[in-house]
């Protein structure tokens, strides 16, 4: 089977977090995705977190899978010429430096395109134009910036971020979708664009729900928030609302048997209206079904604390995997709250590829996620990452057609960091 992405050369520019799982992402559907490292170091999370010595850490292997690897320094000019090849030889430009990088380099969208104006150059920063473009950002400030820390935990608690990495992976996936729709475009128009996304407008299009109610603030309290059940007035500002939902369905979350030693025996319960009947005979409070005083949602939402409190009682009964089974016999949605623990060792999640065992030269097997989009006629098989300028060779003469003689020259004038490619070391 053919892959999706096969055919388009991705020239890599992406480091640390939330360009590689762009890339990453673009490798997985078939493209080549040459990376461009810098030589001796490579991208800084080679080193970061690192669980065992010399060896590239699981922060670097987990977000570039499926990639290639060239050393090169762009700052010599001999790198500039090899860079320059690359441009040509490629469909695509991802990068995410700190604002200004790739301009100090001698790359600018401007100089990009003039040499190959079929491609498309793609960038993420912290910000658009505006007062921070400048800034350079990191997974939790754009948490801050785009709206999610400020919505995001307890009423009486600070702000608090979230686990999953909105800011970096979360834009990584809009990048990568502005990187197909253009290549999409290029088909009919034959052209190349630039394509950006700053992570602080990425971070709030993933909170457009707290700007929806933003703006419901205006005409009364957020009854569906349990701060309203509580009595608690609304300020000007959407307030943070713990584990409510966010749509129209309250939720929460209730412990299950275990959770005095169990971090995470905890199940998160939706009293959806339709399955109201069915919620009340599973936690035997039958008289709910017809008393007025719960029979609706409008009724229900200023006892909605009560409500769950009482649906506890029941749910700390039942582990959350009984409880799981039992609601899901009545259609009542639901979701054991599972560590990574668990899903480490989830059988259906190994069975779709979601996730995957790989074997490393240096690190032997490690754990990653696969991609968790599947396309029926182009499957993604992950492999692991590149070592540091594992396939600097490789794409001197074969993406770029030099021979030993020119490869010589490179090698000679430093530009790919020493007399030696780095993974020969
Ligand atoms: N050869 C020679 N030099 C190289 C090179 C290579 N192959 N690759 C990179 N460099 C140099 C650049 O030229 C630049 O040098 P100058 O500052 O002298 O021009 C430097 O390395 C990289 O700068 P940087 O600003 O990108 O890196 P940083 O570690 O200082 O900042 C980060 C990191 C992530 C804060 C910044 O890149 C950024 O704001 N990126 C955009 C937003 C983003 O994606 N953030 C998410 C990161 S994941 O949490």
């Amino acid at each position: 089977m053919s892959k999706a992405l096969e055919g388009v050369r991705i020239l890599d520019f992406t480091h640390v977090q939330s360009g590689p799982t762009c890339t990453q992402l673009l490798a997985w559907f078939g493209a080549d995705v040459v990376k461009v490292e810098r030589p001796g170091v490579g991208d800084i999370t080679r080193g970061q977190l690192r669980d065992v010595p010399n060896v590239d850490s699981l922060y670097f292997t987990m977000l570039n899978s499926n990639k290639r690897s060239i050393t090169i320094d762009t700052k010599n000019p001999k790198g500039k010429e090899l860079l320059e090849g690359l441009i040509k030889v490629c469909d695509v430009l991802v990068e995410n430096f700190g604002p200004g990088v790739l301009d100090r380099m001698g790359f600018s969208w401007e100089r990009v395109h003039q040499i190959n104006p079929k491609i498309i150059m793609a960038s993420i920063k912290g910000f658009g134009p505006g007062p921070y473009e400048d800034c350079k950002v990191y997974e939790n400030v754009a948490q801050c910036t785009g709206g999610s820390a400020s919505t995001t935990g307890f009423r009486e608690g600070p702000p608090l971020v979230t686990g999953a990495q909105i800011g970096d992976s979360g834009n990584g996936l809009h990048l990568a979708l502005g990187i197909v729709t253009a290549l999409y475009h290029r088909t009919h128009s034959g052209k190349g664009q630039r394509v950006t996304v700053a992570m602080q407008d990425g971070v709030l299009n993933l909170c457009r729900v707290k700007l929806r109610d933003q703006q419901r603030l205006k005409h009364g309290p957020l009854k569906e928030y349990s701060q309203y059940g509580e009595g608690a007035p609304f300020g000007d500002a959407v307030p943070r609302a713990g584990n409510d939902s966010g749509g129209g369905q309250p939720g929460w979350i209730l412990k299950c048997k275990g959770w005095e030693n169990d971090p995470d025996a905890y199940i998160y319960f939706i009293t959806q209206a339709p399955v109201w009947d069915k919620v009340c005979k599973v936690i035997g409070e039958e008289g709910w079904i017809t008393d007025p005083g719960y029979a609706t949602p409008e009724a229900r939402l200023p006892k909605l604390k009560a409500i769950f409190a009482r649906i506890e009682q029941w749910t700390t009964t039942k582990t959350k995997f009984e409880a799981m089974d039992i609601l899901n016999e009545y259609d009542i949605p639901c979701g054991p709250i599972l560590s990574m623990k668990e899903l480490a060792e989830d059988q259906s999640l190994r069975k779709t590829g979601t996730v995957v065992e790989v074997e490393h030269p240096k690190r032997g097997k490690y754990l990653t996620v696969g991609n968790p989009i599947k396309l029926s006629d182009s499957p993604s098989d992950v492999k692991r990452s590149p070592l540091l300028g594992e396939h600097t060779d490789e794409i001197l003469t074969k993406v770029l057609g030099y021979d030993d003689k020119k490869v010589r020259e490179f090698k000679d004038s430093g530009a790919l960091g020493g007399a030696k490619p780095m993974a020969a070391e």
